[in-house]
């Protein structure tokens, strides 16, 4: 178009020229100059015209491409999108999007979002927004949207634009689904705060009760009592009848204590024989007498257990807030104590907390001063798990689990000096030690001759934000001479819990090393996912709790099913912990589990029978397959 006007200017003005000169001949002549000056006048005219037609023509271009881009980014967009006006009416919704299935059920062209948010969303996230959105601020938060039915959790971000003088314009809505990881959280939820076993709240769950009653400082609830309750006998009737029988006797424990408490007083089963109760009191204290001595008289009642009578007895263990603490986990282990004292009497009987009486703690003491040299002495040793590739068998790397040995206290466990060795502070040198070790064991046997092996160690929550973890792996990569890619570090997710800018920073430098991080005992923590996102782990260990029973637990096998594909959603391979049967490797390798690790296999085992236990696995390996 623009060409034609500039083609049709220039023939034009040629024809006016030459007008011009054959018809008006006579030189200086006025007609001549102003035809002349016409011609140019046109041409110049025309070539201005046919620019902006130019410049016109390509912008359009411009934004026919930006529509579609826009277009293209709004269909396939994994977030639901809505822009509205200032009074909430619908502007624009990406309604193509599945995610807001539930709204675009019941939403027409002519709704305003002010019906389907009044039907759907509950009234206290609808005055938190509203309140944001007057205040001009962006709001974000989860929002269950659907009836009681049918409903969806999103992710939304709620944003108010203003115009040039600063009022509300419009609103932007962005909603991502979230109802999946929703429903897993939920399940993780129940348990981790519930025992699987009972049914009842757990020691996380009591510990929790407890503060709230505390913080809340209810002045009608003057003080309360704690009732550690602790059954006799328990390991001579597991060893003697098997674990079946003394589960039976957990479970109807847990109903004769059920009928011996009123429903507004917390019954927690901590762990294995242990229960509490918290019990308000107000002014009478000798009530909590009264319902140990009951306690007591129900322990005693013989229990008829796959035809046999198993007679037991209890231990109680009672502490009074606010006397004897003012912190949950405080008054825990003085009711533990006053329990540790009433067995230490024979068992069978209750005792209140008395000072002096903290066993417990005592003995945590002593372990720490006999830590503090274990290094020196050189009490501390490496043993070393196998890690299966579940695809093809093949040996793929070792989990470092430390071992003590102390000439007086014999060989305490790891769950329980490495709590002392973490609440001393001892636990970085103890750290670094594990670390230095690990790395130039792996790199012996790769020297040897064995394949290439993966090392992966375990690192405490103290070792992240008190010591300097990353100076630590770099020196042990650096001195051992292992190859980062071969080193991976196993965090728990308590953590995460204190997601500062610190740790992130930390989990960006051990990264940059190219060292692999993976997520331990995942689904024991805290039920929060959306760290799986934030931080940039390599796997997932999903907890022995899952496996133990996913070949005789259907929920399990599911729940289990769903962390899998949940950690593959993130990219991370999943590793599965305690694998003791063929039953479960199976159902694991059906699920497309990454890696297992477990008893089928191997326990944890010292250094020098790890090489022996490599070889023969080798052996094993070529022989099936010849
Ligand atoms: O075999 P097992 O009982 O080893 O281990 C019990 C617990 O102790 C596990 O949760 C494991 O993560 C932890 N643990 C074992 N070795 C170490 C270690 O070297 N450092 C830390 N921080 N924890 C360890
Ligand atoms: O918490 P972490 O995953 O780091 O601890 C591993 C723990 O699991 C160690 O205590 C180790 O001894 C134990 N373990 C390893 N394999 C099995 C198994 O197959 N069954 C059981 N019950 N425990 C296992
Ligand atoms: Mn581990």
């Amino acid at each position: 178009m623009a060409y034609l006007f500039l083609a049709i200017a220039f023939a034009l003005s040629a024809v006016l020229s030459a007008v011009a000169y054959f018809v008006l001949i006579t030189p200086y002549d006025p007609a001549l100059l102003m035809l002349a000056t016409l011609a140019a006048c046109i041409s110049l005219t025309a070539f201005c015209l046919s620019g902006v037609l130019e410049r016109h023509r390509l912008l359009r271009k411009q934004l026919e491409q930006t529509n579609e881009q826009q277009g293209l980014l709004l269909a396939h967009n994994s977030s639901a999108l809505m822009l509205l006006d200032k009074y909430l009416n619908v502007e624009f919704i990406n309604t193509n999007h599945s995610s807001l299935g539930v709204i675009k059920a019941n939403y027409s062209n002519d709704d305003s979002l002010l019906d389907i948010w009044t039907e759907n969303v509950s009234e206290e996230t609808r005055q938190q927004v509203h309140k944001a959105v007057d205040e001009k601020r962006e709001w974000r938060g989860e929002l269950r949207v659907g009836d009681k039915k049918k409903y969806r959790y999103l992710a939304a971000t709620v944003t108010p634009i203003l115009n040039d003088s600063g009022e509300l314009a419009h609103v932007v809505v962005c909603a991502e689904d979230i109802s999946e990881h929703k429903a897993i959280a939920d399940r993780l939820f129940i348990r981790e705060h519930y025992n699987v076993l009972t049914g009842l709240p757990n020691r996380q769950f009591a510990l929790r009760a407890i503060q709230s009653t505390i913080n809340d400082g209810d002045s009608s609830n003057s003080g309360f009592i704690l009732i550690h309750i602790d059954l006799d006998r328990i390991r001579y009737i597991n060893d003697s009848l098997g674990h079946q029988v003394v589960d039976k006797i957990f479970v109807e424990t847990t109903e004769r204590l059920r009928r011996s408490v009123r429903d507004d007083q917390i019954l927690a089963h901590l762990g294995a024989d242990e229960f509490l109760i918290v019990l308000s009191v107000g002014n009478c204290i000798d009530e909590a007498g009264i319902l140990a001595e009951t306690i007591l008289d129900k322990c005693r009642e013989p229990f008829y257990v796959n035809h046999h009578e198993v007679n037991i007895s209890a231990s109680l263990g009672l502490c009074k807030y606010p006397e004897d603490g003012d912190d949950s986990t405080v008054l825990m282990r003085r009711a533990e104590a006053a329990m540790f004292s009433a067995k230490e009497k024979g068992g069978d009987r209750f005792s209140f907390y008395e000072e002096g009486m903290s066993s417990e703690t005592e003995l945590r003491l002593e372990m720490e001063q006999h830590l503090r040299h274990a290094i020196e002495r050189d009490e501390f040793k490496l043993h070393y798990q196998p890690v299966i590739n579940l695809e093809d068998n093949k040996l793929r790397g070792v989990e470092v689990l430390l071992r003590w040995h102390n000439n007086v206290l014999g060989n305490p466990t790891p769950d329980r000096f490495i709590p002392v060795a973490e609440q001393s502070g001892l636990i970085i040198g103890i750290g670094k030690w594990v670390l230095e070790h690990a790395c130039q064991q792996v790199m012996a046997w790769t020297r040897s001759g064995l394949p290439a092996l993966s090392v992966a160690v375990n690192i405490s929550a103290k070792q992240f934000t008190d010591g300097d973890i990353v100076e630590n792996v770099r020196y042990a990569l650096q001195q051992s001479g292992l190859p980062a890619a071969q080193l991976e570090l196993e965090i728990t997710e308590g953590l995460l819990i204190n997601d500062t800018p610190e740790i992130r920073d930390t989990f960006k430098q051990l990264k940059t090393l190219g060292i692999h991080l993976s997520l331990d005992d995942f689904g024991t923590g805290y039920a929060s996912l959306s760290y799986l996102k934030r931080y940039p782990f390599d796997s997932l260990k999903i907890d022995k709790s899952f496996v133990s029973d996913i070949d005789s637990c259907g929920d399990s096998v599911t729940l289990t099913n769903a962390i899998i594909a949940m950690g593959h959603s993130f990219n991370m391979k999943v590793i599965a912990e305690g694998v003791e049967n063929l039953n479960q490797r199976r159902i694991l390798r059906e699920h497309h589990c990454d890696m297992v690790q477990g008893f089928l296999y191997s326990p944890p085992i010292p250094a020098e029978q790890f090489v022996a236990w490599a070889k023969r696995y080798a052996e094993m390996q070529t022989s099936q397959h010849v």
